[in-house]
């Protein structure tokens, strides 16, 4: 009698594809068709964080992408179909803008129903409505496809310019056998997934005469330069060449933020006098005023401020988007940040004095009265007092992975809160979405094993407030700390109308946040000091127990939109 061959399926193949290379977490919610998939992930020795909404698995597939990426392993979300789909793409489209790679994984119906709609369980063209909002959408119909599916969905996201990408997994795939040996040929481990991308000799060339020759240079490093991972040679960069340098919100940390060379503090002087300005993996979007403007020192809120730029940027298509980039430099940000120390020799000229004094003295003002402001201890707290203990916690523990949102909880956290270390700090980026918070944070902690600091707008914090349970399910070191001022920006509008309805940006005023923390066994701290505050989050951090403190902030602090109120239609009209 003969043995039955040894058989496999579609289930086991696409889990063993994803621990060839190295896919070891999938953030997720299960139902049909990939219940089972999720269990069997467990079983297999992936971890599997089920979340309570696909948003917020979506956004913590999403920054575990930010974080891992440039060592080749994507963030991966895995969703039910239709719904479970379409609550994926608000991360998917999310990552895909702040270049983050990250695969969105959903079952689908079958694929005859669908295509005759004929009305299936869940019946949508997912591929269809994926692929504008992605880098890449793909579809597997078949075992023997799936290692190549997979593989091809790595290399999308991962190589070139990081973005999001979305896998169809139609429910009749899970259950297809195949002979297992071949099965296992089939699977492909992606073979050097982020290819180095080196930059041409003469573009290096190019990028030092220009800042050779310039009297007030500047360099802005951007989120890009914090993913490259490429942290000691930005360092080397920025030291050797002596010039300031500004982060971006989530490029602080490279170096630490009190780093003397590190401009931040005199943002609105640098800008509009640099003369010659290298960005590093950062784009000249809406965040840097779109390179003209007032900000460069333009004349009125388009014209040019007359600085030349050289961009570092692995996309070719991303230089002159919206200025003329002089000296571009299109690489992968390692490849080309050592390329650019090498081409600088051992004696490099740092920038002339009279630039780097006049900084200096901007920069001493402002921390100076900055440091003033923070002292004040008022009651209730404003976002300054809040933040000066928050500020010292980090201080006190730079590991700490610290994700931000909201408006004012998140302008004012970004220019109070230093950060020491790179790729600590996680926030809402490019489209500056709400609800990253708890996806975020729980991917924080899984993927670092770090305590987590959250500091979440109250708006912000209702968007993803649920995943609190999944904090406490997985006994995660989250410490999530709501700036309570009562509604979106502040809790002070009146209801035009005169009516009864509170107005559109107000809430429940005194809510009492912590006790959702308790609901589910975790630590739910009322804060309506800094000495209570500090209590909160430092027995947080040393405990490592879910943590969510309610700091109650005065209503009245803070201002509309927080820094962008300028990008906020207002009536002209008033009646
Ligand atoms: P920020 O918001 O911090 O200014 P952006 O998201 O606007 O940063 O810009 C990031 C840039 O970094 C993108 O243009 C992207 O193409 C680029 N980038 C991402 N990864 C790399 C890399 N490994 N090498 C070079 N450029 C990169
Ligand atoms: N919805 C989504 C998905 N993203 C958004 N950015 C917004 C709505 C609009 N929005 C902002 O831009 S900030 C914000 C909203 C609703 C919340 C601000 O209130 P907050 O923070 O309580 O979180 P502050 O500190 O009180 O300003």
């Amino acid at each position: 009698m003969t043995s039955a061959p040894a058989l496999t399926d579609g289930f086991h193949l696409f889990l063993d594809a994803l621990k060839l290379n190295g896919i070891n977490t999938i953030y997720g919610l299960p139902g049909i068709p990939i219940t089972d998939l999720t269990r069997m992930a467990q079983a297999e020795g992936l971890r599997m964080i089920s979340f309570r909404h696909e948003a917020n698995a979506g956004n913590a597939a999403s920054i575990a992408g930010f974080l891992n990426g440039a060592k080749g392993v994507p963030g991966v979300c895995l969703t039910v179909s239709a719904p479970g789909f379409l609550n994926g793409l608000v991360a998917l489209a999310n990552a895909t803008t702040n270049c983050w790679p990250m695969i969105l994984i959903s079952g689908s119906s079958e694929r005859e129903i669908v295509d005759l709609q004929q009305g299936d369980y869940e019946e949508m063209d997912q591929l269809a409505i994926a692929k504008p909002l992605c880098k890449a959408a793909f579809r597997v119909l078949h075992a023997e496809d799936i290692g190549v599916g997979v593989a091809r969905a790595i290399r999308a996201a991962v190589s070139g310019r990081p973005g999001g990408v979305y896998l169809d997994l139609p429910a009749k795939l899970f259950a297809q056998t195949m002979d297992a040996a071949e099965g296992k040929n089939s699977l492909i481990k992606v073979v050097d997934p982020v290819p180095r991308q080196l930059p041409a000799p003469e573009s290096v060339q190019r990028d030092l005469n220009l800042l050779k020759g310039a009297k007030k240079p500047l360099i802005i490093l951007g989120k890009g330069a914090a993913y490259a991972q490429a942290d000691a040679d930005v360092r080397a960069l920025v030291e050797k060449s002596g010039i300031p340098y500004l982060p971006m919100s989530m490029a602080k940390g490279i170096l630490p933020d009190t780093h003397e060379q590190s401009a931040a503090a005199a943002r609105s002087f640098v800008l509009p006098e640099a003369d010659v300005v290298m960005l590093i993996g950062a784009r000249l979007n809406w965040l840097l005023s779109h390179g003209k403007g007032k900000t460069w020192g333009g004349k009125d809120h388009k014209a040019w401020g007359g600085q030349k730029f050289i961009q570092v940027d692995i996309s070719p298509t991303e230089m002159d988007s919206n200025v003329r980039i002089d000296a571009p430099l299109v690489g992968d940000i390692g490849s080309c940040v050592s390329a650019l120390l090498a081409g600088m020799g051992n004696n490099w000229a740092k920038p002339p004095v009279e630039w780097t004094g006049a900084i200096a003295e901007r920069k001493n003002k402002n921390i100076g009265k900055m440091a003033e402001t923070l002292a004040k201890d008022p009651a209730p707290m404003n976002f300054h007092s809040a933040l000066n203990v928050v500020r010292d916690i980090v201080k006190a523990h730079p590991d700490a992975m610290l994700v931000n949102e909201g408006a004012n909880a998140l302008d004012f956290t970004r220019s109070i809160v230093d950060m020491y270390q790179p790729r600590k700090r996680l926030d809402v980026g490019t489209w500056g979405v709400m609800g990253i918070g708890m996806g975020f944070a729980v991917a924080a902690a899984v993927e670092s094993g770090q305590p987590v600091i959250a500091i979440e707008g109250d708006s912000a914090f209702g968007f993803s407030g649920m995943e609190v349970e999944t904090i406490c399910r997985y006994n995660l070191p989250v410490c999530v700390v709501i700036f309570n001022n009562n509604g979106v920006y502040r809790g002070t509008d009146k209801n035009l109308s005169g009516g009864a309805d509170v107005a559109p940006t107000v809430f429940v005023k005194d809510s009492r946040y912590e006790k959702l923390m308790e609901a589910f066994g975790g630590v739910g701290v009322y804060a309506a000091t800094t000495a209570e505050l500090r209590r909160g989050m430092e027995e947080a951090i040393r405990s490592r127990k879910p943590t969510l403190i309610n700091a109650i902030i005065d209503e009245t602090a803070g201002t509309e939109s927080g820094r962008i109120t300028s990008l906020n239609p207002a009536a002209a009209l008033k009646k």
